[in-house]
């Protein structure tokens, strides 16, 4: 259609984004091979028919045991390319990507080995597609405070590397105010901060990832619309909310497309973006949250053009850097 064609052309940055989500299981299937590593799976279509998901947590079990066929530095880089790759097809110019390093450490894969792949990606990203990114460390939040110190301690030699810190994983019972210190052991280090708070969690976890964890940004933010003054707060801090609506549909945040509540927050004056999270997982890369989003609700050029605008303005590219691609 007109609208599609039109979605397709906006330049946009991602902002939301687990590489480890971008994982398919066409490569799934290619590294297991190659990396001599064992799935629980037959096919690329027995894979698919797992993607079935009442909540969180049934994903991240599946999105966690998918990770264990990546180990080497060339299985990082090409993880991260062929994300890249499908993230130019939909236009995307700047991507700030999370990567979850205790996912891969705590199965002995070395921080840098991680670290130096994905970067590898990145820079080919750059030179062969145009395509600028940054990297976020993301602390999973179902391990301990002290687990993410040790994180950022293994981060040090490779500070440069990074844009920011991320919270993410299993959120209800772990609150942002478990990871205070670490959030601000990061901010003294010169990064960045994001976390995901109200994906499942409670308005209360929002009110702490600001006040507690000072959030520069913040992924979903869903729950947040059920306390009138915590709308007020982020449309006076001027924040913006990484939303992902085919990721809120396969999670069950939201039964039906049609009640998600995009445009309530765009109504409210919320800097809302839109965001993939983990496509391989949850049925497609940004493009496809557009247009499914605004066939859903009915979203205007206008709308579809602040979000794509927005997602630049949100982003931890610095002032000039903006400016010349708003
Ligand atoms: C995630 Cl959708 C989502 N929520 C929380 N943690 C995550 N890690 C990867 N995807
Ligand atoms: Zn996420």
């Amino acid at each position: 259609t007109d609208l599609n064609a039109f979605i397709d052309g906006l330049p946009k940055a991602e902002l939301h984004l687990h590489i480890e989500g971008s994982l398919e299981p066409e490569l799934m299937f290619a590294l297991a091979e190659r990396n001599k590593v064992a799935i629980p799976f037959d096919s690329v279509e027995a894979v698919r028919a797992a993607y079935d998901f009442s909540n969180l947590q049934d994903f991240l079990d599946i999105y966690y045991a998918g990770a264990n066929v990546l180990l080497t530095r060339q299985d990082f880089e090409d993880l991260a390319f062929a994300y890249f790759q499908r993230a130019a097809a939909d236009n995307v110019r700047h991507a700030e990507i999370f990567f979850d390093p205790q996912t891969h450490t705590d199965r002995g894969v070395p921080f840098g080995v991680v670290v130096e792949g994905l970067i590898a990606g990145m820079d080919r990203a750059k030179a062969e597609l145009g395509v600028t990114s940054g990297l976020i460390l993301s602390f999973l939040r179902h391990l301990s405070e002290d687990e993410a110190f040790a994180t950022l301690e293994m981060a040090r030699p490779y500070l440069h590397h990074f844009v920011g810190v991320g919270l993410d994983s299993s959120e209800v019972g772990h609150p942002p105010s478990k990871f205070q210190r670490v959030f601000a052991a990061a901010q003294a280090m010169g990064l960045k901060l994001c976390a995901h708070a109200g994906e499942e969690g409670p308005p209360e976890y929002v009110w702490e990832a600001l006040d507690l964890l000072h959030i520069d940004r913040m992924d979903h933010g869903n729950r947040s619309m059920e306390d009138p003054a915590l709308v007020r707060r982020i449309v006076a801090e001027g924040m913006t909310l990484t939303v992902c609506p085919l990721s809120n549909h396969k999670l069950c945040v939201v039964d039906d497309l049609k009640d998600h509540p995009v445009p309530e927050m765009l109504r409210q004056g919320i800097r809302v973006t839109l965001n993939s999270d983990d496509p391989a997982y949850f049925g497609g890369y940004v493009n496809e949250n557009y247009r499914q989003l605004a066939a859903a609700v009915g979203l205007t050029r206008e709308q579809l053009t602040l979000m794509a605008r927005n997602s630049f303005a949100g982003s931890f590219l610095d002032d000039a850097a903006k400016a010349e691609r708003i």
